[in-house]
């Protein structure tokens, strides 16, 4: 993919070096824009038309995005989603605008209904969760722009970050052995991935239920682009199941049909406890604690999620208690982690560097979120195949962390590329780099700002 990009990067070639820099201003000002633009009084919208509210994992990526350029927006963006937490420390992967009428996304509040659950805030939010990148979002916030607000800001978003954390890998930890389960797939961020057809298929839902329902989202984008209606069918008998309970999480082994640990959900998870022992040495707490448990979690995920048959990282399947075969960018996600160990490393740039996923130096090619040699590889479906910046960000920062800074060059390259040719879009298609979703999408603007200021 090399469509319309300037033939920039040629080292030692100084045109090309003024042509990289022109490309990287002209860059960093559409993301601005975009980001200006989807600024919300006290959050950003992942996008005004598709995703009108704020989204949990969204708003760290947002965040890191922000330090560049307005960091006090940044810590804006992360107290407003952390005064939405519940009392037992779950951070909500929707927080509803009261503004906005209703009908302006579904499912909406009136669906969720979370109010009338113990413990949640009076804002009306979704009752599920999403991959916990908020810890390691403020400490690179912070990083990047330090300053006595920022360690205010730190000081105030430690004790809920520790709380969020305590919910993950207490009352998620339904499978025993320290990893935080998800309840919906809509938590893992991807949503429709091939990694959760086989569980979803075990959902007891009714086919025509939507058409008791209007989605917003096709109505937005290309429906041939978004997951289908039986996804949304399930989807929905999820959250009808969850809600049914409260939002309760005690018996969940018993009662409720999808249960899934995602790599990408504890990886974060891990990567998290790393950043809270940096962020304590700043707030004056202790940071053993934080650095043991990452040590756990990072164990425990090199032993429930990794197969060795097939030398990469897999969702396991916790009501079936096996590992989902579905090779997808999810099992690249743990090289996030510093202290993964050096065997799990290799294996995962074996994995990213196969015909599979196609990591290299020079990238002819975007990352995908799926394996492309599967034949269910769908290169316009969501997550079933497209790129998208916030998983390639992921793998380039796990990249950097392991030292690989000629993977990590390709990665950049081919991240920048895809928005110089289409813009900040939502996702891109894996081979032309043409932009799909949402044409100004908040996480895409955000993370090309980050990639772009660590050339
Ligand atoms: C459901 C907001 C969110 C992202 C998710 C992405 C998509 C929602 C949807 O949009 O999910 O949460 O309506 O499809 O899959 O990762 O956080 O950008």
């Amino acid at each position: 993919m090399n469509a319309g990009t300037p033939a920039e990067l040629r080292p030692g070639d100084p045109s090309a070096r003024v042509a990289g820099a022109e490309r990287a201003a002209a860059l960093r000002r559409l993301a601005i824009t975009t980001l200006d633009a989807n600024w919300e009084h006290d959050h950003t919208v992942p996008s005004r038309t598709l995703y009108p509210h704020q989204w949990s994992w969204d708003s760290a990526f947002i965040a890191v995005g922000l330090a560049h350029f307005r960091p006090d927006r940044a810590w804006r963006e992360l107290r407003t989603l952390f005064a939405a937490q519940w009392a037992d420390g779950r951070v909500p992967h929707i927080v509803f605008n009261p503004a906005l009428r209703a009908g302006s996304y579904f499912p909406g509040p009136e669906f969720w209904d979370s109010t009338r659950a113990d413990g949640a805030p009076a804002v009306a939010t979704s009752g599920i969760v999403q991959p916990p990148v908020h810890a390691p979002a403020a400490w690179l916030v912070h990083r990047r722009a330090p300053s006595e607000a920022s360690v205010r800001a730190l000081r105030e978003l430690y004790p809920r970050l520790v709380a969020q954390q305590r919910y993950l890998t207490g009352r998620r930890d339904v499978g025993g052995a320290g990893l935080a389960a998800m309840v919906h797939p809509w938590e893992s961020g991807l949503d429709n991935s091939p990694a959760w057809d086989a569980p979803l298929a075990a959902v007891p839902a009714d086919p025509d239920i939507m058409r008791a329902y209007r989605r917003h989202d096709t109505a937005h984008a290309d429906a041939a682009h978004r997951p289908t209606d039986l996804d949304y069918a399930r989807y929905v008998a999820l959250v009808d199941a969850y809600r049914a309970g409260r939002y309760r999480d005690d018996g969940l082994l018993g009662r409720h049909p999808f249960l899934v640990e995602c790599p990408l959900v504890n990886a974060a998870l891990g990567l998290a406890e790393h950043a809270l022992a940096r962020i304590a040495t700043v707030v004056g707490a202790d940071p053993g604690p934080h650095r043991e448990r990452a040590a756990r979690i990072t164990e425990a995920l090199v032993d429930r999620l990794y197969d060795p048959a097939t030398g990469t990282f897999h969702p396991r399947d916790v009501r079936a208690d096996r590992l989902i075969p579905a090779r997808t960018v999810l099992g690249l996600m743990p090289l996030v982690l510093p202290d993964l160990p050096a065997r799990q490393v290799q294996a995962v740039l074996a994995e990213a560097g196969s015909p599979r996923f196609g990591l290299a130096a020079r990238m002819d090619r975007p990352l995908p979120t799926y394996d492309r040699t599967a034949p269910d590889f769908e290169p316009l479906r969501y997550w079933r195949g497209p790129s998208w910046l916030n998983t390639s960000w992921l793998l380039w920062r796990g990249l950097l962390t392991h030292h690989r800074p000629d993977l990590a060059a390709g990665l950049r390259e081919s991240m920048l590329a895809l928005v110089a040719r289409s813009g900040c879009h939502e996702y891109f298609h894996p081979d032309t780099g043409t932009g799909l979703g949402s044409p100004a999408f908040s996480w895409t603007a955000a993370l090309l700002l980050d990639t772009l200021a660590e050339g």
